[in-house]
């Protein structure tokens, strides 16, 4: 398939390391990926759903051990600890590849290694970064089949280069003690074992897309960022684009596809998707910022994707898509999620994510009810199924970028949404974001803890150092977007949301798009610029009042005084990397709520 010496010496040297039985080069054509399903339905490791219902769907379970990314297990091996800081486990190198090769030498016998030529944004263009991933999972050659652009072509577009990103995976046992996902950003090398859950071994996606990407850009001047991207279309026809940072499982996907309320479709705006996670951002012309999807797929969260949480979502689940660690309907061959709003299934052929007998309501002997399926339960669709993807998403240079949003889940402390003062505020807004853990990652679910730009499990390098990028980077663009930060999640005494969140976010963006072109004024707080509650249209929203909206845009003096408290501790972390502009912003915010 290639003559290109740097990737044949790569898999004969993993070839010799992992002893396969069969080396299969994946082509990505319709016959090979008929092939490949079928062998992997002959084996169990998916299951074919209702050709009628579901067309090209499959379904798969991970080990019950193995269903989000552990954080604790994930490395940087930068050559010199210094530059992994204080955010990231840190390996050397040598340590490490000693490691892992030890723990998976050998770990394909009786096994076929597949060889998957990739590329991260769309082939040829300016943006395109290529990898080459090895894995001995046809789950994984399937799902990256769907998350990536799988093909050939991949070897023309390199030549004879050796710049290539080398992903290494292997299930190994699938032992939780020994699993490590290592990324080698000097190397360009990611090492992923004993996993096999799709944000481990998908190594196109957070290992290279963010870990191994954000060092790129770095060294060669552009940014990779956990950020959706969409485009606002106003009724005469004018497109403004945006991205926003949200930490994993906090709403990404549903306000990248979001549907706008009545009262604005029926004026004529419509919103466009590009990306629902990782926004690839580059200086372009205009001097503004351009932004490109690297990725061709959604790897979304099942649970609470509804008709009318997200349409877009679920109907792009409908045909090609990957189901893993839902309830299967063995009788129908279909599927079925917490919060999808159908009726579940019943009947003795309903398993949940385990692959256990499952009816609704069931409980364990505590009398705890047992969920159908793994909160962080996922499924893969082609982003083309998508009903509102834009006609931008192929487009080479990207979209320019208005605005970009901040977003956590915070309960009580930031307002439903403010606007930084100017870039370098926005830098600050962006590195003090916090947010309540949530299921996509092991461990507890629910604590705050700080999440800078959504990136602390992301940044592959320095986060001191990554700061310090940010605030270059606006430096080399005249039109630079306006930063912003939005709160759907604030709760009231008793727990529950008070924003509507999902569609009605359009009133925000709508605001925020306002402030954009300068068509509306603001209050200015301690924290920066925040709407007159007149300014954020509550049209149609029934069950909502004004005085709803001033509770949630209210700045809590006392409990920003603690905020940033807790910012001064968080900052300490970053000791002399951590730029004095934001030392100054933290400086200025205690004056203002002095
Ligand atoms: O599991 S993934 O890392 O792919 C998705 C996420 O956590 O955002
Ligand atoms: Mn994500």
């Amino acid at each position: 398939m290639t003559t290109n010496k740097h990737v044949l010496e790569f898999v004969e040297k993993y070839t010799k390391h992992f002893q396969p039985d069969n080396v299969v080069w994946i082509d990505a054509s319709e016959e090979q990926k008929e092939e490949l399903t079928n062998q992997a339905v002959a084996t169990g490791e998916v299951i074919k759903l209702d050709s009628k219902l579901l067309p090209g769907c499959l379904y798969h379970r991970t080990h019950p051990n193995d269903v989000a990314r552990v954080e604790h297990r994930t490395f940087i091996c930068s050559r010199d600890k210094e530059n992994c800081g204080p955010t990231n486990n840190w390996m050397a190198p040598s340590e490490a590849y000693k490691l892992l090769d030890e723990i998976s030498y050998g770990a394909m016998k009786g096994r076929t290694m597949y060889v998957i030529p990739f590329s991260m944004g769309k082939i040829g263009s300016p943006f395109a970064k290529y990898g080459i991933e090895l894995t001995d999972s046809i789950y994984v050659v399937l799902n990256m089949m769907i998350m990536t652009r799988v093909s050939p072509k991949v070897f023309d577009e390199l030549g004879d280069s050796d710049d290539f990103v080398r992903g290494i995976h292997s299930k190994v046992e699938l032992d939780e003690e020994k699993r490590y996902i290592c990324q080698f950003p000097e190397d360009n090398v990611i090492y992923s074992i004993n996993s096999g859950y799709g944000g481990n071994v998908l190594l196109g996606k957070k290992c290279f897309a963010l870990r191994i990407a954000s060092y790129q850009g770095w060294k060669e001047g552009w940014m990779a960022e956990h950020m959706l991207i969409l485009g606002i279309e106003k009724p005469n026809g004018e497109i403004r684009y945006v991205t926003g940072a949200f930490p994993s499982a906090c709403g990404k996907t549903n306000l990248a596809m979001l549907i706008p309320p009545k009262v604005y479709t029926e004026k004529g705006y419509k919103v466009w998707t590009v990306g629902d996670d990782i926004a690839w951002i580059r200086k372009g012309k205009d001097s503004m910022l351009y932004a490109v999807n690297p990725e061709n797929g959604f790897f979304g969260v099942a649970p609470g994707t509804n008709m009318k949480s997200n349409p877009n979502a679920l109907i792009s689940t409908q045909k090609g898509t990957i189901f893993t660690n839902v309830v299967l309907d063995a009788k129908t061959n279909t599927v079925w999620w917490e919060g999808i709003k159908e009726p579940a299934p019943t009947g003795d052929k309903v398993f949940d994510w385990k692959g256990n007998p499952w009816f609704e309501g069931k409980t364990d002997e505590k009398g705890n009810v047992i969920k159908g399926a793994h909160p962080n339960s996922r499924f893969t669709s082609p982003a083309i199924n998508c009903p509102s993807i834009s006609s931008e998403f192929e487009n080479p240079s990207g979209v320019p970028i208005s605005a970009i949003i901040f977003g956590g889940r915070r309960a009580k402390a930031a307002p439903l949404v403010y606007q930084s003062r100017d870039w370098e505020h926005g830098v600050f807004v962006g590195s003090i974001m916090a947010s309540e853990t949530t299921a996509a990652a092991a461990g507890k679910v629910g604590v705050v803890r700080h999440d800078p730009m959504a990136m602390l499990p992301f940044c592959g390098y320095h986060m001191g150092d990554y700061f310090k990028h940010w605030l270059d980077m606006g430096k080399t663009v005249e039109n630079k977007p306006l930063i912003f930060n939005v709160n759907w999640f604030r709760t009231d005494d008793e727990g529950n949301f008070i924003w509507p969140g999902f569609g009605d976010n359009m009133r925000v963006l709508d605001w925020i798009i306002r402030r954009c072109e300068g068509e509306v004024d603001a209050v200015e707080t301690p924290i920066g610029f925040l709407p007159k509650p007149e300014d954020i249209n509550l049209e149609g929203l029934e069950d909502f009042t004004i005085d709803q909206l001033k509770t949630i845009l209210d700045v809590d003096k006392d409990t920003w005084i603690k905020e940033a408290e807790n910012i001064t501790e968080f900052y300490t972390k970053f000791g002399d990397k951590l730029p004095n502009e934001l030392v100054k912003q933290l400086e200025i915010l205690k004056e203002n709520l002095k």
